[in-house]
């Protein structure tokens, strides 16, 4: 029998991409097939994302994709923490608010933080789930919310009608038990929150249903839609090429999730306050890690430059998708500028919450260096230097906290997601680590996403090793000799964040 064809619905916060999956024997290509900007939109004051927007992305990217094959199957993932809500004819009651929007900020639990993290191992974000349903306590909408969704389950309702809350994702609500064996009742109902929202688990190589007959063009019911690991972090760690345990992984898009695959997770005081998160992994795995604010830096620095040489407008709240053209030229350009750029000048605790809001990021940057007596970079290429350098040390202390934390060794990193065509963080990443890192692939979430329904059809061996042997990185970067002091006199330089 020839390759069998199935899409993988993948949307980052800088873009959504249908990709097309041609699994043979031992092997899986990938196609892309459509992508698509991802523009938040700020209404009265509140940032949203466009989710009809992204849906219309998702059904055309699926007619395109279908053109390269009978689709077997269909699987979504996305961003974690964010939702939808039903009510109670099933209809969204208004578009998902965005994880970066401000009503977070101030927001305490009735929970002691060590209690939330002993019984979750969720580390403390202002966006968890959690938090934006304290934020929303009160508000009509959630009164009349009868069914709470995450946003891929959102998108495999739309599609198939069956609604339900895919695990790894689940557990990034921060409202299941460490482990994500099931939702957290006693701590649903002490937090205030109506455990009725929250749908039955279901587990990454399920069939979530057929889709729904007419909802994709030229699509039938014969296209199964399969639960993936919907959390995109999730597919991307099945879909890093490791040969063996003793791997770091650095999932570097718009954030950078650094860490392990673990057995069970660590719920330790010192995991608490060094801000490691133990979120749920296909096969009963933990993903171990640390959120670095990543690329999101860079991305939002580019905003102001540009908005900046095109004067004041009433553009886009935000958005970082160039389609390739000019913004993406001015990409290459400004990595060209940073790799010629003095190194180590200045960096910035790429870890800090200060950076995590929209808005005037140069400026931010400039501050936080100020606050540490380091020089102001007076251009976007050393701009760029400094925010990669800071990167690349914030992979430095995440790589050897989490050996420390877990008593485990490292010996390679892997660096998948859209940062991996950055050879030059990839290089720093090596020299920072003193460690091999293995770059690639770009499209680790997709893969992952097409390697778990590949599963559910049978089409390869089921062990997470045997599934990882298909997966293969592009390039190696090792470290140069001779940086490392240079990188511990700059994490020297910056305070470590108390939490
Ligand atoms: P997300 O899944 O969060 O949308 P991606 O994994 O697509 O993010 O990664 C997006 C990032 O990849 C961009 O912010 C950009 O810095 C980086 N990137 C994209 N294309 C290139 C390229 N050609 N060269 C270097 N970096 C790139
Ligand atoms: C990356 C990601 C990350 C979460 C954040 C909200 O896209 O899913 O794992 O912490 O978005």
């Amino acid at each position: 029998p020839g390759p069998v064809t199935v899409a993988a619905v993948d949307l980052g916060a800088s873009s959504g991409r249908v990709i097309v999956g041609s699994v043979g024997s031992g092997t899986v290509r990938l196609t892309e097939a459509a992508r698509f900007a991802n523009t938040p939109v700020r209404v009265q004051g509140t940032l949203h994302w466009d989710i009809l927007a992204l849906y219309q992305g998702i059904l055309d990217g699926l007619r395109a994709a279908a053109r390269h094959g009978a689709l077997a199957s269909v699987g979504v993932d996305s961003w974690a923490v964010d939702y939808g809500l039903l009510d109670g004819d099933g209809r969204l009651l208004a578009n998902p608010v965005h994880y970066r929007d401000a009503r977070t900020a101030d927001v305490a639990a009735p929970v002691p933080a060590a209690a939330l993290y002993a019984a979750t191992g969720i580390a403390h974000q202002p966006f968890n789930t959690v938090y934006q349903l304290l934020a929303a306590a009160g508000t009509a909408q959630l009164a009349a919310a009868r069914t709470l969704l995450l946003i891929p389950d959102l998108v495999t309702y739309w599609l198939t009608g069956t609604t339900g809350a895919e695990r790894t994702n689940a557990s990034t609500t921060g409202l299941l038990t460490a482990g994500g064996a099931g939702w957290d009742l006693p701590l649903v109902s002490r937090l205030g929150i109506r455990a009725s929202l929250l749908p039955p688990l279901r587990d990454p190589g399920t069939v979530a249903g057929p889709l729904l007959p007419g909802t994709v063009t030229g699509l039938t019911p014969d296209t199964l839609v399969t639960t993936v690991a919907s959390h995109d972090t999730a597919s991307a760690v099945v879909g890093v090429p490791a040969r063996g345990p003793a791997f770091a992984y650095i999932s570097c898009g718009t954030w950078s999730l650094v860490g392990m695959e673990l057995a069970a997770p660590v719920l330790t005081e010192r995991s608490r306050s060094a801000g490691f998160t133990n979120e749920a992994g296909v096969d009963g795995t933990v993903r171990y890690l640390r959120n670095v604010m990543g690329l999101w830096l860079l991305q939002e620095c580019m905003r102001s430059w540009s908005a900046a040489a095109s004067g004041p407008a009433s553009g886009p709240a935000f958005g970082a998708f160039s389609g390739g053209g000019a913004a993406g030229a001015s990409l290459d350009v400004l990595l060209a500028g940073a790799a010629a750029a003095p190194a180590l000048r200045s960096v910035v605790d790429a870890t800090d919450p200060r950076f995590l809001a929209p808005g005037d990021m140069p400026a931010r940057i400039a501050a936080a260096l100020r606050d540490t007596g380091q020089p102001v970079p007076d251009d976007p290429p050393a701009t760029t230097r400094c925010i990669l350098d800071s990167l690349a040390l914030a992979y430095r202390r995440a790589v050897h906290d989490v050996q420390e934390l877990t008593g485990r060794h490292v010996d390679v990193v892997h660096l998948v997601g859209g940062g991996a065509q950055n050879a030059l963080l990839c290089q720093l990443t090596a020299d920072a680590c003193e460690l091999p890192v293995e770059a690639g692939p770009v499209e680790a979430g997709a893969l992952g996403n097409v390697l778990v329904q590949a599963r559910a059809l049978g089409l390869v061996e089921p062990d997470l090793a045997a599934m990882r042997a298909l997966v293969h990185a592009s390039r190696t970067y090792r470290p140069r000799p001779g940086s490392a002091a240079d990188w511990s006199a700059a994490d020297r330089r910056l305070p470590r964040p108390a939490r």
